[in-house]
């Protein structure tokens, strides 16, 4: 398979990624606000998820209220007390560090054919790529992409990660729902059944770990390029290291998670129901040159079947 960064910074003593391909040609990004330091960093609005499930009737409307303002104002927030145990978190977090650190040639397994231009619906594929319009960069992240619903898949190296993901995919498929229907009653689009219109027991799930080794010239190089996402909701959760960046209002912002917190932001399907009210944000990861940085994300869809009007 083509080398992953991780291998990359560890076979070589690599100080500089000028001219090499994981230096970013000026138009792709204004590199001058690539850096941590030169973004603002913002505090995302916070939501209790506690209180929708048992809150009373009248706290469960102050969250929904509170959504509202979140899903309008930012597009992004983070939600607290949702029940996922910090010790999932981190045991999933070591799962796929340690999917990582397997040789290559175990990795190679799942390079799949597209590994530079991956499908979403392929079951399991890692590599280093986002899509076929950058190619001619490469960005630096190494990433594992699984399909974990309707048909759940894991690799087989390590052991522990089938358990794990298996479990999150649960219970993240379920903090999804509750949101998108407190989302769909702040809009006063109350459906009899969301779960049924959107088909959402067999909604697309696709789990992503991307792992971001320290980068000798991270202001030359980046993580993730701005993108918005597909589907409904993604659930981000990650290690102690910064590096997520959204658009608000025109500029960047840096984001940080509080601890065990879950970000989420709308998807592309989110935005058509609400009639454009509510925006895909465009997001970015930038890297740095001390640590490693991994988010797990789980993006959230209608079933293939459904179409969202
Ligand atoms: O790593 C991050 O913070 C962003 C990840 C992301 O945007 C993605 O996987 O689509």
């Amino acid at each position: 398979m083509g080398i992953m960064i991780k291998d990359l910074i560890e076979s070589t003593d690599l100080i500089s990624v000028s001219n090499s391909k994981h230096a970013l040609p000026a138009k792709v990004e204004d590199l001058t606000t690539l850096a941590e330091e030169s973004v603002e960093q913002v505090a995302l609005p916070i939501i209790d998820f506690s209180l929708l499930t048992s809150g009373s009737p009248d706290q469960r409307s102050k969250i929904v209220e509170e959504l509202r303002n979140a899903c309008l104002h930012w597009g992004f927030f983070m939600v607290v007390n949702h029940g996922v145990p910090q010790s999932l978190k981190e045991e999933l977090i070591n799962s796929c560090m340690n999917f990582f650190d397997l040789s290559l040639e175990e990795k190679s397994v799942y390079e799949g054919e597209n590994a530079s231009d991956p499908c979403i619906l392929d079951p399991i594929i890692c590599g280093t790529n986002f899509n076929p319009a950058s190619r001619s960069v490469s960005f630096w992240r190494d990433y594992l992409r699984v399909l974990v619903h309707p048909v759940f898949n894991s690799p087989v190296k390590p052991e522990a990660l089938s358990e794990g993901l298996r479990e999150y995919s649960n219970r993240s498929r379920e903090i999804m729902k509750e949101l998108t229907r407190a989302i769909m009653e702040g809009l006063e689009l109350e459906e009899e059944n969301i779960e049924e219109s959107l088909e959402l027991n067999s909604g697309v799930q696709k789990f992503s770990a991307n792992l971001y080794p320290p980068c000798p010239q991270p202001e030359l190089a980046i993580g993730l390029p701005p993108h918005a996402d597909r589907g409904l909701l993604t659930l981000l959760i990650q290690n102690d290291v910064g590096g997520l960046q959204i658009k608000n209002k025109g500029k960047w912002v840096a984001v940080n998670a509080i601890p065990n917190s879950i970000m989420v932001n709308i998807g592309d399907h989110m935005e058509i129901l609400s009639n454009g009210k509510y925006k895909a944000v465009l997001h970015r990861a930038v890297v740095n040159n001390k640590e490693t940085r991994i988010s797990l994300v789980m993006t959230n869809g209608p079933s293939t079947e459904t179409y969202v009007t």
